[in-house]
């Protein structure tokens, strides 16, 4: 069985002094480095929230959020902690006006890139629980492939008290395994 590492948008502004900051979101830059750098894994990708500078998500839009990892700008740059040897793909996400974009697979073409090389196994890490990685998680799911959250190498914004464990158990309703 062919695994893939999908590291969900581990960037500047989800970590501590970034735009839309994720608690301690920073801790978890050792246990993905130690999961991409394991062997266990036949590919490494790294997705990027990566918006125009009026994505609809922005406040100033009328969205939910503070304007965040904008393309090209230091705060959409993978965080500095990050392995960056290990990483064999990166994908842009959220670029898209109009959708949320949270899911990794939304417009990205990431099915198909895990379909090429033959990838059965999905583990699901990164930022944020309770958005990007619960939604990247169920859409590998509804594709059909394997997926494994590692909740020791994800940390949510928590908008209420609860939402990333929320998050976890939708994704294990959806089949989905907690590691
Ligand atoms: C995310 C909120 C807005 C995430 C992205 O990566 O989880 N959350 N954009
Ligand atoms: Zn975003």
């Amino acid at each position: 069985m062919a695994r893939a590492l999908v590291i969900v948008d581990f960037q500047n502004d989800f970590t501590p002094g970034g735009a839309l900051a994720v608690p301690h979101g920073d801790e978890i830059a050792e246990r993905i480095n130690a999961l991409s750098a394991s062997g266990d894994y036949a590919l490494v990708v790294a997705t990027r929230d990566w918006h125009p500078a009026d994505h609809g998500s922005f406040s100033e839009q009328g969205g939910p959020w503070p304007v965040h990892c904008v393309a090209g700008t230091p705060g959409a740059e993978l965080h500095p902690a990050l392995d960056r040897s290990r990483i064999d793909v990166i994908v842009d996400k959220g670029q898209a006006v109009d959708t949320d974009g949270y899911s990794g697979f939304e417009g990205t073409g990431l099915e198909e890139i895990l379909r090429e090389r033959g990838i059965t196994q999905v583990t699901v890490v990164g930022l944020a629980t309770d958005y990007c990685v619960k939604n990247t998680a169920l859409d590998a799911l509804r594709a059909g492939f394997q997926v494994t959250v590692d909740s020791t190498a994800v940390r949510g914004v928590e908008v209420q008290d609860g939402d990333s464990e929320r998050a976890l158990s939708e994704v294990r309703a959806a089949g989905g395994v907690m590691a």
